[in-house]
Order: C-alpha cells, then structure tokens, then sequence
C-alpha cells in the first residue's frame, strides 16, 4: 500500500498501539512463563528406534500375528509416515547418518562391522540439543563408534549414554555388563548367550525412564534406540507380553519355533515399552510440551522364511492386504532395505490420525529436531526438516521443503531417488536400473531404457554425492574387543561364530600348570588380561602389556619357571584367539637360563606371522636350563602392545 500523510498518522497510531500490546503482551508472558514454570522453553523430545522392526510388522500396517495396540493408537492420535526410509540399510551407518545428519556418500560411518566411528569432533544431534540448553541421554544401542574410539556417544554430545557400544555386543540380551559412557556396569547373573538372570533391554528401559523423570523440569532429548526385536530371540518367559497370544492358534502350535513366538513377543514388548514411555510422560504432565517418535532403524528382514513363507513368517516386506511386496531387505537398498515404520505424536500440535506420503529418510532428523528445538546447526547437514509436514505451515511459517534427491551408497550398492524414481546400482560397476516407484513399488520393472534422461540426471546426482570416506579411529581395540567377547561371556566366541580356537600341540611339551610367570614387564589388569594367562594352558584367556595407565614399549617380557631343570627343544606361541591383533608377537626372543637372574643372548630368535595358528621357534640343539626369559621386540601390525593367550615350552626333563 503506498504510503501518504493520512495513513501515516493512522500508522503512528498504530504502531505506538502495537508497541504498547507487545510491552503488555511480553510482561505477561513473562508473567505467565512464571506461572507455567516452563512455559517457554522449547519441547522435549522423545526418539525410540526399535532395531529391525518392520514396516508390515504392526497390527494397525495389517499383520495378523503380532500384537501391537499401543503402536497402533499412537498411530491414531499422531501422524504415520508411508515413506519414511533408511538413512542407510543397516544398523551402524543409519546410525551415523541420522546423528550426524549426513548422507552415505558423506557419512563417517559407512561398513557395518559393528563400531566403527564417527570422527572427534562431529556434530551430532545431541550436541546440537546440548548447546540449545537440553539434557541429552541415550538408552539401547549406540553403534557409531566402539569403546576406546573417537565416536563413542559422551563425546559426542550425549549426558549419559547407558546400553551397548558395540553392535555385536548388543546380540546378547543377557551380557555380562553394559556401558555407561564407557564404563561396564555389571549385570548380576548373566554370562553371555541366551540365557542369564538380568535382562538388558529391562535395565535399558529403567535407566531411560529414570532420564525423563530426572530431567522434567527442564528440555530433555532421550534418545532410546533400544534393540528388541533385533539380536537373539530371547525374552523372559514372563514378560506381560505373553499375554496377548495366549489364546492365538498359530502360538499354540507345537510346530511354531519357540524363537518364532519370542520375536513377536518381542516386538509386543516393544509395544509396551511404548506405552510405559507415554504413561510415564502423562504422569509427569510433559505429554504437551513432548513431540515422541517411534520408528524402527532399517527394513525388513525376510525372518524365519520357508517355502510356506517365502518372505518370512511374519512378511515384514508384504502388504498383509495386498499381497504387495517390497523387494529385498535388510543390507540392499531396494525398497525392503529402506521402509520403515514412522509415527510421531504431540499432541495439540499434531493432527491425530494423519497419513503422510512425504518422501524423506533418516538423514532428516537432525534438521527437524533443530528447527523444532530453534537450535544452531552446522551448515554442512544434507538433510531438511520435515517439521512442517509435522505440525502445519501455520505453526513454522514456511511451506513443507521437497526432496529433489536422495542419495544411498553401502558396500557395492549405490541408490538415488528423486520424486516417484529409484535409481539402483546393485553392484560395483553393474548396470544402472530405473524403477517408478508411482507404479512398481515392488521394483520389478526396469525402465532405464525408456527414460535415459531420467536416469542420467540420478546417475549425475549420485556422483555428485560421493566423497571418500573417512572413518573415525580406535585408541585401543581392547575394550571393543571386549565387548564383543560379552556377547558369549566366560563361554568364549573368540573365532565368530564357531567358538572353536586353536590349541598348542606339540610332542614333549611342559605341562602349563607347571610352568610359574616369575616376573612380568607389565599386563593389563583393567580387564584382566594378567601375565599368568599367557601359561595358564587356556587358550581363551590371553595376557596383554599395559596399555590403560600409560602405554608400555616393547620389548615385553615374561620370565618363567619350568619348574625343574628341562633340555629345552623349541618353543611354541599362540596369538590371541579373539577377533583382535594387539600385541600379536611379530618378532620374538626366547632365552633360556640356569639362573633366574642371569638370562645371556638369546636362544632362538624367532619372527612369527599374523596367523591364529600356533606358531614353532624350535632351537637349534637342545639347551639346558630351568627358566626361560620370554621377550616380545615387534608386534604384527607395528603398535606397541604386546600379547599372548599362550607360550609352550618344548623339552625333556634333564637326566
Ligand atoms: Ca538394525
Ligand atoms: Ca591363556
């Protein structure tokens, strides 16, 4: 409106009135903010992530077996997403991609072998929420970074942190320990495996709810990727959860594996876990003030299949109403590795019973929670907020953002989509093929030869986005390796799966339990890697130089007491029989001595590879002695460290 002297006064007017109203409106909204205690500060935020829940596995998605009534009334009283995809098609990577708000082709964490980290320094979402004033905490498994590494949560933003570290520790719900911002927390009566008195997803929950309660008066970000129904099918016989299949014939029939039981039973738990979280919130009087997510990690996995169930006994990837299916699953990037289940509810400010079509993944979180939370973010995020499409244009101010790309890459696999196209490489150097996802969500029809400009765009867009990858770094593996040996506990799992280590054999060997360790340069006693248990014949226990006070240097050294005078043949070295290398010999010097003291130039010098086996240093002509000076010089990938699970000693006892 052009301005003239009229409307210029009827302007001053009004402007002083506004003045006027905004002094009255901000001296009662200073009032009120003392009233309402809070009233001003921005929402606490809820994220559950259940690991490998699937998009059909919910009652309300139609699945006929597994009970889910609380998932399915907060799909009533908030919004549920139809594609709402993975950042990535596995635990670890989505992880980082979602935290750090990064795509895969920028992600610091891209391979899945269970904690690799994110990089020092990187801003994640709790760090986000940390310097806008938040408690953050984190319940279940982080995934982003082992112990010992640049990526582990308290470093990266989180308060509190308690669960697993290691995704292969996370396998166990009945682990020796679990971690609190790095340090193990015991759990009474557990030892590993499927069994045990002490449940982790239990303690999980507790700690998680005790976070919320702690922090109500203030703005809180709880973060529970909690990780039923994922790791091995174990639930406690007596878990409410049982209840709701008691009288389902399908759970009554002898034939049904009792794991096939557990996991629905799992994901019922879930389901209550849900509920206990919106019950606590209620209780509290923060259900307004609290936007709650509830999403699983990545798609689907076609779980306990056969040829009556081709696509799992549960279908996670087909329409129980259709018949409709989602090609692949877990670990590829067709449709059934990306799907996953996505509702939010805040009530009042989302409208209940919503369905939203709009096209994000999880790369979208960071983005979202900081305009929800009006918090400063690094500029280099890939993502956008999806918080319109949340709580309206009104509420924001600004119109919901479009996609114009997505962009996937894990192992060999690379994936675009933009609009209603799926752009798929399944294969290093493999052909490109193009799918309309509008008319073949089921990714069956390759039209890559109709649409060539289509696909040259997706394929420019998907060069674009791939940066080499740069992953964080471990200070020490030995507390990784730790964890993950929890998963089996005392029972040992040292080689994958198999359980089998290798042993020293050999003709004329002392008998370790003779054998004494005089003196030791250092050993490891935080976790109980003792200069003993390099000659206590088990070869799943394994001694280890210090490295937690201090690093020691080679050489590292163990003196040892045969127990009687022996003509010593050779000499046999067995490296640790976990997953790890540290301190694996590379370069070795055995002594032998009349004397305890007095140990001259070495007997045999021997260089040893990286090989589990046991390895033989045999001497030239046998040499008299009793004690035996046992030196490391050199470790095989060059570090410091030095370990053995076992030495053996060949000889005859002297005449
Ligand atoms: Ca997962
Ligand atoms: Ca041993």
């Amino acid at each position: 409106m052009p301005l003239n002297t009229h409307c210029s006064a009827q302007r001053f007017v009004s402007v002083v009135l506004s003045c006027l109203s905004a002094i009255l409106l901000c001296v009662s909204s200073a009032k009120s903010a003392e009233q309402a205690g809070n009233a001003k500060q921005p929402p606490n935020i809820v994220y559950i992530m259940s690991d490998e829940l699937a998009y059909y596995e919910l009652s309300h998605m139609g699945n006929e077996r597994i009970h889910t009534p609380n998932i399915d009334r907060m799909a009533s009283e908030g919004i549920r997403f139809t594609q709402a995809l993975a950042a990535a098609p596995v635990c670890g990577p989505l992880r980082a991609c979602m935290m750090t708000g990064k795509h895969m082709g920028h992600c610091s964490v891209r391979d899945n072998p269970g904690g690799t980290p994110l990089r020092a320094g990187e801003a994640t979402i709790a760090s986000m929420l940390k310097d806008r004033g938040y408690a953050t905490g984190g319940y279940g498994k982080w995934g982003a970074g082992g112990r010992g590494s640049t990526g582990v949560p308290e470093d990266h933003g989180f308060d509190d942190f308690f669960g697993y570290y290691d995704q292969v520790h996370a396998h166990s719900f009945y682990p020796p320990y679990l971690v609190h911002n790095s340090k193990e927390v015991p759990l009474a009566g557990n030892d590993g495996g499927r069994s045990g008195e002490t449940y982790a997803n239990y303690e999980i929950m507790k700690r998680g709810l005790d976070f919320i309660r702690e922090n109500k008066d203030r703005p809180f970000f709880c973060y529970f990727p909690i990780t039923p129904p994922h790791g091995m099918y174990d639930i406690p016989a007596d878990d409410p959860a049982f209840d709701a299949y008691k009288d389902d014939e399908w759970f009554n029939d002898p034939k049904i594996a009792q794991d096939v039981k557990n996991y629905a039973a799992m994901v019922t738990m879930v389901d209550n876990d849900l509920q206990t979280i919106l019950d606590l919130l209620r209780d509290l009087k923060l259900e307004d003030n609290t936007i709650v997510f509830f999403t699983g990690d990545n798609g689907g996995q076609d779980r306990f299949r056969s040829n009556e169930y081709p696509r799992g006994y549960f279908g996670p990837n087909l329409n129980p109403r259709t018949g409709v299916e989602f090609r692949g699953g877990k670990g590829n990037l067709y449709e059934g590795g990306l799907r996953i289940p996505y509702l939010v509810r805040w009530p009042g400010k989302i409208k209940p019973n919503t369905v939203s079509d709009l096209l994000f993944n999880q790369v979208d979180v960071f983005p979202t929670l900081a305009e929800l939370a009006d918090a400063k973010t690094p500029k280099d995020l890939d993502g956008m907020s999806i918080l319109t499409e949340l709580v309206g244009e009104e509420a924001t101010g600004h119109k919901q953002e479009q996609h114009d790309f997505l962009y996937w890459e894990y192992g060999n696999q690379t994936a675009v989509r933009m609009g209603q196209w799926k752009a798929i490489r399944a294969r290093k150097d493999g052909e490109w093929a193009l799918y309309d996802l509008a008319s073949d969500v089921s990714e069956t029809k390759d039209l890559a030869g109709q649409h060539p400009e289509v696909l040259s765009k997706m394929i420019a867009h998907a060069d674009a986005s791939h940066e080499p990858w740069q992953a964080g770094t471990f200070f020490t593996k030995e507390l990784q390796d730790r964890d993950r040996a929890a998963k089996f506990g005392s029972k040992g799992n040292p080689n994958g799966t198999s359980g089998k280590v290798n042993t020293i054999k050999a003709k004329n060997l002392i008998p370790a339990k003779q054998i004494k360790v005089l003196r030791f340069s250092s050993q490891n006693e935080s976790n109980g890697k003792l200069a003993v248990n390099a000659v206590d014949g088990n070869p799943r226990s394994l001694w280890h130089s210090r490295f937690d006070s201090g690093v020691a240097a080679p050489p590292h050294e163990l003196v040892l007491d045969l127990g009687g005078t022996y003509d010593i043949t050779g000499f046999r070295y067995l490296a640790r029989q976990d997953n790890g290398w540290n301190g694996a010999f590379a370069k070795a010097e055995f002594t032998v001595s009349d004397s305890a003291e007095d140990f001259g130039d070495p007997t045999v010098i021997a260089e040893f590879t990286k090989t589990k086996k046991s390895q033989a240093a045999d001497c030239p002509n046998p040499v008299r002695g009793r004690y035996v000076r046992v030196r490391s010089m050199k470790e095989v990938n060059g570090s410091q460290w030095g370990s053995a699970a076992e030495i053996g000693i060949v000889g005859k006892k002297a005449k």
